[in-house]
Order: structure tokens, then sequence, then C-alpha cells
């Protein structure tokens, strides 16, 4: 049996949801029509180790269209989506994953798809490339390269470098500007209200919404609940943002404040604590709690436990917490991801965009002979992926005349 897969029989429900995928991914399609002609992974053995989503599936069938022999696991345990994983199975897809591994079977199955010896590696944190650099060092000799989709990957990626033990290139995707800029702003700004209105169905307008971080992630939250109606409150550490947010026309001010006037709060900072104790007693009665920042670490449960003298599930993903005092407050998603655990992450759309960019590093990859270093997607795919999503969206845009090309490259001119 060449997959592994919860049930096979989810299958067709599966299927239905690529196929919403596909028709939401128009350039990453319009990359598969190329791939189908030009065949540029004729032979070419990719495993991967990302989120079996649906759009995940979408590039898998991308690249075996492109002639690539592809085998995939997840790259975290609870991530998997069990019918798009049996869909892909019974497409001919090598599949090791299924939703809720247990540690043991989740490097089991990262194994699995290092025995089909891959000569790309496709990877979501690095497990793939780490694996086979402490375990499996027989497989480096097959390995052309590999991709990485986050930051948490680059960053111990590049480690790896300084130290002298990347043994193969690997392309950064995150850094592309079709990704990081996009996917942050656009796809967790959207999916972080849609965990909070699944979870809750509160009306947004009206009230007081408290974002705290202002980076790529709080740029894109803020502005969705200020397009709904809520008086938005920003907090920050760092003084540009902080001023940036003052400038986008949000209130600034320390959490110490934000917490006795927020009605919704949201932590996308990166950091630890940044709601606690000390913020819990001041809030108001009723108070919704989210995070859809770093882990579960952004919202410090466990000070919440201790002020609370009773704690129940009251819908999914809402949790009732009853301070002593008589006050409730309410934590969603038991504080991890909202935009993940309550609603389905990145809308299609925007996972186009980084997947794209996946396909095309994996080309670019194949057709340049690099050093093992990690390295930024260079600047023409970015732009042909920019082009491409701007002509699936029906937008023209304009080209500079010879002369302003001219004007722009000369020192001369211009004073
Ligand atoms: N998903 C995830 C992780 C943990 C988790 C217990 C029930 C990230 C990026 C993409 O991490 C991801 N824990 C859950 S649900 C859940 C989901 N629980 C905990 O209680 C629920 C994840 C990338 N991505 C998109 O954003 C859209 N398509 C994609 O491929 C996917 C998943």
């Amino acid at each position: 049996m060449d997959y592994d897969v919860k049930d096979i029989g989810l299958a067709e429900k599966g299927r239905l949801k690529i196929d919403w995928a596909a028709d939401h991914m128009p350039v990453l399609m319009e990359i598969r029509e190329r791939f189908k002609k030009e065949k540029p992974l004729d032979g070419v053995r990719v495993g991967f180790a990302l989120h079996v989503t649906k759009e995940t599936a979408v590039l898998v069938e991308t690249l075996a269209e492109g002639g690539a022999d592809v085998s995939i696991t997840g790259c975290n345990p609870l991530s998997t989506q069990d019918d798009v994983a049996a869909a892909l199975a019974d497409n001919g897809t090598k599949v090791y994953a299924w939703r809720s591994e247990t540690r043991e079977e989740y490097y089991r199955n990262i194994n699995r798809v290092l025995d089909y010896k891959p000569n790309i590696t496709i990877d979501d944190g690095a497990d793939l490339v780490f694996t086979i650099h402490k375990e499996r060092r027989e497989l480096l000799g097959n390995i052309r390269g590999g991709c990485e989709e986050t930051t948490t990957g680059v960053i111990r990626l590049k480690a790896m470098e300084k130290d002298g033990k990347l043994r193969y290139p690997v392309m950064d995707v995150n850094n592309a500007m079709t990704k990081h800029f996009f996917d942050n702003r656009y796809g967790t700004g959207q999916s972080t209200i849609d965990g909070i209105l699944r979870a809750t169905n509160v009306l947004i307008t009206g009230k007081n919404f408290v974002v705290s971080g202002y980076g790529f992630c709080g740029k894109g939250v803020a502005r969705r609940a200020w397009g709904m109606g809520a008086n938005v409150i920003v907090t920050e550490v760092d003084p540009v943002k902080a001023l940036e947010a003052v400038m986008d026309g949000y209130r600034v001010m320390p959490m110490d404040e934000a917490c006795r006037l927020g009605e919704i709060f949201v932590t996308v900072t990166g950091d630890i604590n940044v709601l606690r104790g000390r913020h819990f007693r001041e809030m108001k009665k009723g108070a919704i709690v989210a995070n859809s920042g770093h882990f579960n670490v952004e919202i410090n449960i466990s000070e919440l436990e201790e002020l609370a003298k009773e704690k129940k599930t009251i819908r999914d993903n809402v949790e009732k917490y009853t301070l002593r005092e008589g006050k409730t407050i309410y934590l969603l998603a038991e504080g991890r991801l909202v935009n993940l655990a309550a609603a389905e992450g990145h809308p299609s759309e925007v996972m186009d965009m980084s997947f794209a960019n996946q396909a095309m590093a994996v080309k670019h990859l194949l057709e340049n002979e690099l050093e093992a270093r990690v390295y930024p997607i260079p600047r023409e795919i970015d732009e042909e992926i920019a082009g491409l999503k701007l002509r699936t969206l029906g937008v023209d845009v304009d080209e500079l005349t010879g002369r302003q090309r001219e004007y722009l490259g000369s020192w001369e001119e211009g004073t």
C-alpha cells in the first residue's frame, strides 16, 4: 500500500475541497498548465513535509503534472485534513499523514517520505532537512535542494548554514515579497476575524477591539476589524510601528490602559505573556480574548486559571472563565491560533502566491547548480508571480517608456 491515511473513503469529500481551492488559485493553475507542457520535473522525486490542506494538494498535483514523483507527510501533527489526504492518496500520491498523529507516528511518517529518496525537499519548519542531516545522511547524495515555507524554518536553516552544517541549497520561500507581504496582512487579517466570528458570532461594529502588535499580522487584523466598524486600539512596544498605527488612525496606548477598555482582544506580537494576570484583573465583564500570534504563549493562561474559580466550555472554541469576584472572561481556542483552530487559515487566494513561489523555486533549484546555502527567491520570480496574479485579477499596469527607463538609470539627469 503506497499510502497511509485515516480513511480512504473520505476521498470524494477531499476532492471537492481540492477542486474548490484550485478554482481560487489561478496563478498556481497557470504554472500547472506550463508544467504540463514543459515537464520540468520529469522523473524528479519530491518529498513534502507540509500542512496537508486543500491548497497544499493543489501544489502537490501541480508538481506531479510537471513530471514529479511526490511523497508527502504533514509538518504538524494536528493540521492534516484527512479528507484531503485521502483524495491525494486516491489520485496516486504517496501520502503518510492523518490528523492527531502521535510524536512517534509523526517522525515515522517523515521517515517514510524520506524512504523514497527525494531529490527535492519541501518543508514548513525544516523537519525533512533536519532529519536528513541528523539521521539520514546517506540521502544527501541524491538531493538537489530544498524549499522552506516559514520564518521559523528559515531561521534554523540559516543557523545551520552559519555553523557550516548545511549540506544542500535551500530556497527561502518566506522571503518572497509575494508571500510575506500578503499572507500575514491579508491571510491572517481576514482569517483571524473569521475565527472570532465562527467561535462567537458577536457583533464587531461598535466594539472596542484591541490588537496587540502592529507587524504585518497586526496591521491586517486591525484593518479588517476597523472595516467592520470596531473602535480599534493598538498596543505596541516598537515606537516606529506605534507611530504607524497612530497615523493609520488608531488609538495607541499601553496594555495597562487598553485592558480596561477592550471588549475583544487579539494578540499578534510573536512574544510571550502579552495578556497576563494584571490585565485579566482589569478587563471588562465578558471580554473576549484570542491569539493569532505565536503558538499558545501570548496569553498567559495559567495566570487566568489562577484568577478563576470556574472554567467551562460553552461553545466550540469558547471557554468561559468565571473569576473569583464573579466577572467572566471568554478565551477562544484555548489561546492557540484562533485563525487556524476556529477558522481555516489563509484563504486559497493568498496561498496561491505562496505556493506559486514554491513551484517556481523547485524549478529554479533544478535549473541552477547552487551551493549549500540559504537563498532568497530571485526578484524575477517574485515579479513574475505578482504579474500573473494581477493578470488573473484582470488588472493591467503601465510599463516604463524607453525614455523613462533611461531617465531613471542616468546619474546626469534629474536635478
Ligand atoms: N494548522 C493547525 C495547527 C494546529 C491546530 C486542539 C482542536 C498552518 C499553516 C497552514 O498549523 C496549522 N490545532 C488545532 S487545529 C490546528 C490547525 N486544534 C487544537 O483543539 C483544534 C496550519 C497553511 N495553510 C493555510 O493557512 C491555508 N492552507 C494552508 O495550507 C495550514 C495549517
